[in-house]
């Protein structure tokens, strides 16, 4: 099947790149290459190219056949559905699958009241009691089946507790249905479900996300400000009987468009086209009015007719059950497999190749530049040897204490290399501390404080412009901090250079404008989706709670990615330093071991001489290895993958079935 090969493609790609990059940290420990910088270098991309995830979330209505598409694309194998689908609202909350070999195959179910705490959810994440715990028997597919089952239950509380936990706002709004006879209200009993099994897909990074209708989606924050802003793809379902209906166009606006800054990451899916076989219409007829149906829905939601695929996602899944492939054909649904290898699969590897590609490019020039900085000095060596050839012994005692004298003078001004560093550690702690979590909390904190004044005065647009303008200001002082820093070890590291002879480069300084950038779509969805008429939720004070821990649960990643780069930048100045100091004292102890050889016997000079010309080429031939080692980690597109943008496309809508 297509998706499933294509990600395994992808999932052997990140294996063997993440083996390669331990070999090369083996291959330069062994020729005394891998500083400190290095291998951190090394150590985060391999981290980075192992633990990519890719997220795929499903989005729409009630009752469009999130569930079942799910099934139909993921669960086939079973032989029978596994997520429950049924007419009517069926999953109560939102549903997370993925895979993590360090726990067993669980169902973890959030309690619906945690709603009450204001902790976001990435913090429940790490806080394990909280959740029920339900073990999965994966090769019984029935039981599984009812283990899934319980993403679906609700309770009855009434009109009060349904207010608080965010699901009712009184017999006006859009959720009165809810309201039973018995003046109960029916929410869902579960706030999350986090699904962890061995399904291969899963295994190799996949995260599928399923989420509730309309009132339920938006009653959960975190998932609109957090968790669709940051998925790879997202699915949003249509029925083929409805078309795009008012709520549909609802949830496309507060929670697609709005919010999700990378309208490539977007699929629209007319599902349940076997609505409209008719067979008292001809094939052509039947064909046209699914046309007619993607074209107009493409319009309403103002997206490409290209984006749009229609399918049937219950035929696709009985067709691979009873291994029927016309009706597998008539279903359209490996269109969606097709589209969603080429937007998840494809793109999600192409931004990770040229991201290892440029890191792979940079650790090959710092190693460059070490064995250059050596090399230079082994040949500054042999100059010093050939210059006593013939030379009496006195000529050569004399070179002796010279030497012996200049490593004297090096180790008193080697002083200087700690007074750089002590001014630099005082800058650098000022950095940090700009983008430190405690600086991000308290903007969050005063942003939530603010939002809860009733009548909020200023406005929430404003509100929200002063906070952001607040936490912009924390990555500029960063980054005016890191130019400073730049500056003054450029200053120092000219001055090291010419009285201590250094090769020192200080490193560019580091680019914080992928976490402005960040900071910037993070405003947008949060002033975007507040703006599309939640001033009503808004009036509810844990709901500012909650929005609140949500804006800071995403700040935090930003931040923490700032501090990292910070860190890197840091590390490489430093550790070339540190490689330098011990590069030139080893110098030191082999110029003078060298020295004292020729003193001794009147042979060593040639020996030696001939040892640094071995040693020289021996660098030259370590740079052209690298490149060869490395050329395949640097290629964008290796074993003949096609470009990404020549890969499958889905087929035309038009097409028969
Ligand atoms: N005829 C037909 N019915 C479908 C198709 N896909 C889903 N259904 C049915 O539509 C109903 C709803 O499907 P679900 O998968 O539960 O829908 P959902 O979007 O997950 O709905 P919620 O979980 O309530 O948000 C079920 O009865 C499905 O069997 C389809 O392609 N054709
Ligand atoms: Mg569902």
């Amino acid at each position: 099947m297509s998706f499933n090969h294509n990600f395994d493609h992808h999932s052997r790609w990140r294996r063997d790149f993440s083996a390669d990059l331990l070999r090369l940290a083996d291959w330069l420990r062994d020729r005394d290459l891998l500083d400190a910088a290095v291998a951190d270098q090394l150590e985060n991309l391999r981290q980075r190219v192992r633990q990519d995830k890719v997220m795929v979330v499903f989005v729409a209505e009630f009752s469009r056949g999130k569930s079942e598409l799910i099934n139909a694309v993921f669960f086939a194998g079973y032989g029978r559905r596994i997520m429950p689908a049924s007419a009517g609202r069926t999953t109560m909350c939102p549903t997370e699958l993925a895979y993590d070999p360090e726990e067993p195959p669980t169902l973890r179910l959030l309690p619906i009241k945690t709603r009450l705490n204001p902790r976001a959810l990435v913090d429940w994440r790490q806080h394990v009691d909280a959740w029920e715990t339900v073990a999965l028997s994966l090769d019984d597919a029935d039981g599984l089946a009812a283990s899934m089952a319980r993403v679906a239950e609700v309770d009855r509380v009434t009109p009060e507790d349904a207010a608080a936990l965010g699901f009712w706002q009184g017999e006006s709004g859009a959720d009165k249905s809810l309201l039973g006879p018995d003046g109960l209200v029916e929410v869902p009993r579960w706030r999350h479900a986090l699904i962890n099994i061995a399904h291969p897909l899963l295994k190799q990074g996949l995260v599928i996300l399923d989420t509730p209708g309309l009132n339920a989606i938006g009653a959960e924050p975190e998932l609109t400000v957090s968790l669709l802003p940051q998925a790879h793809s997202i699915v949003f379902i249509l029925g083929a009987d409805t078309g795009v209906t008012q709520s549909d166009l609802r949830i496309w606006r507060e929670h697609i468009t709005s919010t999700v800054s990378n309208p490539a990451g977007r699929l629209v899916v007319l599902n349940k086209i076997d609505t409209l076989w008719d067979e008292l219409s001809t094939p052509q007829a039947v064909q046209q009015q699914i046309q007619h149906q993607c074209e107009s829905s493409a319009a309403i939601l103002s997206v490409s007719p290209s984006r749009v695929i229609a399918v049937s996602a219950q035929k696709g899944l009985v067709a691979k059950i009873q291994g029927n492939a016309s009706l597998l054909q008539a279903s359209h649904l490996p269109d969606l497999e097709n589209a969603l290898v080429h937007d998840v699969i494809g793109q999600r590897r192409h931004l990770l190749q040229q991201a290892v590609a440029q890191g792979v490019n940079e650790l090959v020039a710092r190693v460059g530049h070490i064995t250059h900085t050596r090399s230079r000095d082994i040949t500054e060596q042999v100059q010093e040897l050939e210059g006593l050839r013939g030379k009496n012994g006195a000529v050569i005692r004399h070179m002796r204490q010279r030497i012996e004298q200049e490593q004297r003078d090096f180790e008193a001004g080697s002083g200087r290399i700690q007074a750089v560093r002590t001014v630099h550690m005082k800058l650098l702690h000022e950095m940090y501390a700009a983008v430190g979590q405690a600086q991000v909390r308290q903007e969050v904190t005063s942003l939530i404080e603010r939002l809860k004044e009733p009548g909020l005065k200023l406005g929430v647009r404003k509100t929200y412009a002063q906070t952001f303008e607040g936490l912009r200001a924390l990555l500029a002082k960063a980054s005016d901090l890191s130019t400073e820093i730049g500056n003054m070890l450029h200053a120092s590291f000219v001055q090291l250079n010419t009285e201590l002879g250094f090769a020192l480069q200080a490193p560019p300084a580091p680019d914080l404008s992928r976490q402005i950038k960040e900071l910037a779509e993070i405003e947008q969805s949060h002033v975007q989706y507040l703006s599309l008429g939640q001033t009503l939720k808004l009036a509810n004070p844990e709901f500012c709670e909650r929005l609140g821990r949500a804006l800071l649960s995403r700040l935090r990643i930003v931040y923490e990615s700032a501090a990292a780069e910070l860190e890197l930048w840091n590390k490489s100045a430093a550790s070339q330093l540190d490689g330098q100091l011990r590069d030139r004292r080893n110098n030191f102890a082999r110029r003078v071991e060298a020295v004292t050889r020729i003193q001794e016997a009147a042979g060593g000079l040639d020996e030696r001489v001939g040892e640094l010309a071995a040693q020289l080429n021996a660098y030259a031939r370590i740079r052209m290895e690298l490149t060869d080692l490395t050329r395949v980690m640097t290629d964008p597109f290796p074993d003949n993958e096609p470009h990404p943008s020549h890969d499958t496309q889905p087929l035309p809508l038009g097409a028969e079935a």
